[in-house]
């Protein structure tokens, strides 16, 4: 069981002290887990200048002994899995299970990426002069800066920080500060398998300060954020002015479309997975069925049934499949969302409260919630809620479902059910999100695929995959003459 009092930054492979102390709170009771300190700006330039330093030597480390290290990484988080998992539920509240799966999909990234270290690939081509040769390789860009979410808080860290490792840059991260704990557990890991001092290195603290200081630090050269649209656009804005790249994952307001032919038990199945799994605290979370109407009657009965059988409460507890959500923050932000969608008319059949009595009143409780009858253009609709509600939305044809998928600012993931090959090829290729399930929830993004979204959802670069080399890599060009004269380009070629 996880029983540190008092966490450390982690800066040049020490635990170091600095900032006032702050409680981390178990969402599933209330109770003080463990403190953090919260860092000034001077721990941010601390830190910066050990990564700094520590990169020059890293990016001289041939990357298959980068890899070497991130093996011994995946190999300690599969040794340490569940305690990994525990400690995931304590600090945020998602059941068990969900925990084990998201560490996996840590230790899934760890082993990928160092796989990448005997590829990294990068293109030999022909040059257009003789005796010249061209190719482009993959270089490290220099100190990376990393600033995650709570919702999955070492699934998204280790899409960040293996592929920027094991390109040869080092790291300085910001954890959320609900969930320090896999930062903790993380950098113990790392220090474990051997990765050299100030390769990695954590700092606590708020988004206003810590944050701020690492998207305003100029040798800070990349920042990789996932977290909300008005966070993520303030970032944008800042670092655009300092010429700074920035990739950027911003949620969600992801569809199951339910069409006339579809199985409709697996798409009741499928709902309810993404939509309440982790209480719908997903990027990925399902949080409108758009159905056609000809079935829309019999998938509201289904999901009532449905509905009314999931287990609700602490997440230590196997039997419950349904968590906490974080904070009283995430709480109020719901129902704020209940109030809207009454007043805007929506049809409330199930939930749309939160739940005090007995052993929920010692946690942060919603019940699941379903809408009906929900217009397109209504708030709830259109904002992601980030929280275990649905809404419904009718339609007439494939064509308006698809329509009503796009019309939102949002475009990370969507789902269809239908088993017409037809409908499956033309919604692959109009739905306008960076994924798609067909005959699947909308969660369950495996590591080894590009993760991000278009529109609203970010600004056009993907975490994990080998894509996510393109954010922790500049592209170099290199020609190498060998015909012992000068020879020039475009000129010099008859
Ligand atoms: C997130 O919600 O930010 O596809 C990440 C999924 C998970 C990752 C979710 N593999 O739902």
């Amino acid at each position: 069981m996880f029983d540190t009092k008092q966490l450390s930054h982690y800066i040049d492979g020490e635990w170091v002290e600095g900032g006032e102390f702050t409680s981390v709170i178990n969402p599933a009771t209330k109770k003080e887990i463990v403190q953090i300190p919260l860092a000034d700006a001077s721990k941010v330039d601390e830190a910066v200048a050990t990564a700094k330093r520590a990169q020059k030597e890293w990016a001289l480390v041939p990357a298959p002994q980068r890899a070497e290290v991130l093996f011994e990484v995946g190999r300690l988080m599969k040794e340490k899995k569940e305690h990994l998992a525990n400690a995931l539920t304590l600090e945020n509240g998602k059941v068990l299970e969900e925990a084990r799966g998201e560490v996996q999909e840590g230790i899934d990234m760890a082993f990928y990426m160092a796989g990448e270290g005997r590829r990294l690939f990068g293109h030999t081509t022909n040059a257009e002069l003789k005796d010249k040769f061209a190719m482009s390789v993959r270089a490290p860009v220099g100190v990376v800066g990393i600033i995650t979410p709570w919702n999955f808080p070492i699934a998204i860290a280790t899409w960040k920080s293996f592929p920027a490792i094991v390109a040869g840059n080092t790291v300085v991260w910001k954890p959320a500060t609900e969930t320090p704990i896999m930062a903790f557990e993380l950098a113990k890991i790392f220090e474990q398998a051997g990765l050299p001092k100030g390769v990695v290195n954590v700092v606590f603290g708020k988004g206003g300060t810590v944050g701020d200081a690492m998207v305003h630090h100029p040798d800070i050269r990349v920042i990789s954020f996932t977290g909300s649209n008005e966070t993520g656009s303030h970032i944008a804005g800042e670092c655009g002015r300092q010429l700074k790249k920035v990739s950027l994952e911003m949620g969600g307001k992801n569809a199951v479309i339910v069409m006339d032919d579809a199985d409709l038990s697996l798409a009741v199945e499928g709902i309810l997975w993404s939509a309440f799994g982790t209480s719908g605290q997903r990027c990925t979370a399902c949080s409108r069925v758009i159905v056609h109407e000809k079935v829309k009657d019999e998938l509201e009965q289904r999901l009532l049934t449905e509905m009314k059988k999931l287990t609700i409460g602490n997440g230590m507890d196997e039997a419950n499949k349904v968590g906490p959500i974080i904070n009283q923050a995430g709480l109020d932000k719901i129902n704020d969302y209940m109030k809207i969608g009454k007043e805007e008319g929506a049809i409330l059949l199930a939930g749309g409260f939160e739940l005090t009595e007995g052993d929920f009143a010692q946690g942060y409780y919603f019940a699941p919630t379903l809408f009906t009858d929900v217009k397109i253009d209504m708030r709830i609709a259109q904002e992601e809620i980030f929280g275990p509600v649905v809404s419904l939305i009718p339609v007439g044809s494939f064509e308006e479902a698809i329509e009503a998928n796009n019309d939102v600012a949002y475009g990370l993931s969507s789902s269809i059910f239908t088993n017409d090959v037809n409908q499956v090829f033309k919604a692959q290729r109009d739905l306008d999100t960076g994924i798609v399930y067909v005959n699947a929830g909308t969660t369950g993004a495996e590591i080894h695929l590009p993760f991000g979204g278009t529109k609203g959802t970010g600004n056009g670069h993907r975490d994990s995959g080998v894509q996510a080399l393109d954010v922790f890599t500049e592209w170099k060009a290199v020609y190498v003459d060998y015909s012992g004269k000068l020879q020039r380009a475009q000129i010099d070629t008859e």
